[in-house]
């Protein structure tokens, strides 16, 4: 039969309520999925967050099959594989002659970019539809920021509670509060029984994969085994409810703490799934809700895990699309040191920076502090390019695309779009990291000290930072009491600080 639309299904879209599946006809249509070259190597992707995609895709596609739907899958060995989503379409097109190319929105701005030339290319009609599995449309967005100067998280995120009614008392916050916050910044104990998120044994599709990845992409970053991710769906929904029984009640209270021996602590470790589409973000909250009205969870952890989905993750995806392209640009400090190279080895003495290297390399994973208070951190105090920290986010983490991972890396962890996310920049010295970790007791640094060669590095680069920039950063009213504090310490002092930090930098390079 001859085809109507070509639907083509990307990698991160393998949800079956995706616009485009629910506007197309099993019995006139063909869906297209193609593992390609280009999205594997436009930045060079960690070798489990492939296998995790393409493990992934095989999944939907045979899932698909059984429902009934004609699919022309494209495997990245396939002798014809041109090896871009442009010239895979083309190809199909050109053998397949539909009336039409039907595609729901893709989530990075160069992929859209490309998805817009193929009309004139194929002189084929080519539908993006929306991608209603965000509950903030771009349009409603942009609609929320139009005259407001600050763009802040908070009162978008009062909007999504009461757009989705979640955690919702009639019109008023349940608890009486939109925010708990200020109750889940306990620092880390070692003494807590934790659970480590649920795992699942490769069947014969991820082996496969992984053998594939292991010969194709083996000198990409980042260890391929052991690999436990959930590739299906109702393997992602077996995570969730292990999170939800084993985690979700302590996951306010340790949210922002670090453990050396605790990779997961209390997170839910499940980005990666509703990111790709495994996991529907509004059921996961719905999922958390349900367990606090249980009496399952406390209210701090509900309201702070819902805050991450419905606030967070839409927020910055508003933002991403608002600013979007000009925002890959932004470099507020002028930083233009490359990236260490410790960032790929692991090989540095700091530990905290040395234990959320590792694990990102044999995970593909770190928790929200380890990328914002110590590699990101780090690097915004050394003056790292922050386009250089963007591309390791975004091929080193399994739940990374850039919709997501820019606003994040440039925006809150770099301020390198200047404030529009973040208030001031997330700035801080050894102290912070000793306290919300235990890091700090087995490196060879001194947290204590403030300058010198045992000094932990994040003291004097925090104070040259803010010396560097200080321009920049001294009229922020966040800041000025951090200002008044390096007025009032003595010339000895402050040299010293100087000194170890360009010490410090110069032995970096
Ligand atoms: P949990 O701590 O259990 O949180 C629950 C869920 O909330 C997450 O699964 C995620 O869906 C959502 N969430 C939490 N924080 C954020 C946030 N700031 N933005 C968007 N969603 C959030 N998240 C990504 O999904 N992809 C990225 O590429 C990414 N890059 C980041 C880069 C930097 C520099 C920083 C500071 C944060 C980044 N984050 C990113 C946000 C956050 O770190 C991850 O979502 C989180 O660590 C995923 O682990 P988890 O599932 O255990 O999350
Ligand atoms: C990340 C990724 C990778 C590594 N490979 C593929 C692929 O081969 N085929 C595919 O459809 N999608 C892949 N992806 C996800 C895409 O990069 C993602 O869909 C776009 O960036 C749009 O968000
Ligand atoms: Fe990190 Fe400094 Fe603590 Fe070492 S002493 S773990 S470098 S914060």
């Amino acid at each position: 039969m001859p085809t109507r639309n070509l639907v083509l299904v990307l990698g991160d879209q393998l949800s079956p309520r995706l616009s485009s599946l629910t506007t197309a006809d099993p019995s006139h249509d063909t869906i297209l999925m193609v593992e390609v070259e280009e999205e594997a190597t436009y930045v060079r992707h960690h070798k489990k967050k492939i296998a995790f995609l393409f493990s992934a895709m095989r999944h939907f596609d045979k899932k698909l099959r059984s429902n009934g739907w004609n699919v022309e899958y494209v495997r990245i060995n396939s002798r014809d594989n041109t090896g871009s989503f442009t010239s895979e379409v083309a190809r199909t097109v050109e053998r397949l002659k539909p009336d039409r190319v039907l595609v729901t929105e893709p989530g990075e701005w160069r992929v859209l970019n490309e998805v817009n030339t193929w009309s004139d290319r194929l002189d084929l009609p080519v539908d993006v539809l929306e991608d209603d599995r965000f509950l903030c449309s771009r349009t409603e967005f942009a609609d929320w920021a139009m005259d407001r100067k600050q763009l802040r998280m908070e009162y978008f995120y009062r909007e999504m509670r009461r757009k989705t009614s979640l955690l919702m008392d009639g019109d008023k916050p349940e608890g009486g509060r939109w925010n708990f916050d200020s109750e889940n910044r306990k620092p880390s104990r070692t003494d807590l029984l934790i659970p480590s998120p649920a795992m699942f044994k490769p069947d014969a599709i991820t082996k496969d994969v992984l053998k594939l990845v292991d010969e194709r992409f083996g000198d990409h970053f980042g260890d391929l085994t052991p690999f436990w991710f959930a590739v299906k769906s109702e393997q992602a929904d077996q995570a969730l409810v292990h999170f939800l029984e084993t985690a979700l009640p302590l996951f306010g209270d340790y949210q922002d703490a670090m453990l050396k021996n605790e990779r997961f602590l209390y997170h839910s470790v499940i980005s990666h799934y509703i990111n790709a589409g495994l996991l529907d973000p509004l059921y996961v909250c719905q999922s958390v809700e349900a367990a606090y009205r249980a009496g399952r969870a406390p209210l701090n952890a509900a309201e702070g895990f819902i805050r991450q989905i419905i606030g967070w993750r839409e927020y910055v995806r508003g933002i991403y699309w608002l600013k979007m392209p000009d925002y890959l640009r932004e470099n507020f400090f002028e930083a233009e040191r490359s990236l260490p190279t410790f960032y790929w080895t692991a090989k540095t003495e700091m530990a905290c920076v040395r234990a959320a290297v590792t694990q990102t390399k044999e995970e593909a994973y770190a928790h929200h502090i380890q990328r914002l208070m110590v590699t990101g951190n780090f690097a915004m105090l050394a003056g790292v390019r922050p386009q250089d920290v963007h591309e390791w986010y975004l091929a080193v983490y399994a739940d990374a695309y850039e919709w997501v991972e820019l606003p994040n890396t440039l925006g809150m962890s770099q301020f390198a779009d200047g404030g529009l996310l973040g208030s001031k920049p997330y700035a801080a010295s050894g102290n912070y990291i000793n306290k919300m970790s235990d890091y700090c007791k087995s490196c060879r640094y001194d947290v204590k000290k403030k300058a010198g060669d045992d000094a932990c590095p994040f003291n004097p680069l925090y104070w040259d930072f803010l010396v560097r920039n200080e321009n920049k950063l001294r009229g922020n009213p966040r800041l000025a009491q951090v200002y008044r504090a390096w007025d009032h310490m003595s010339q000895d002092r402050k040299a010293a600080y100087l000194e170890s930090a360009g010490r410090f930098l110069g032995d970096l390079d």
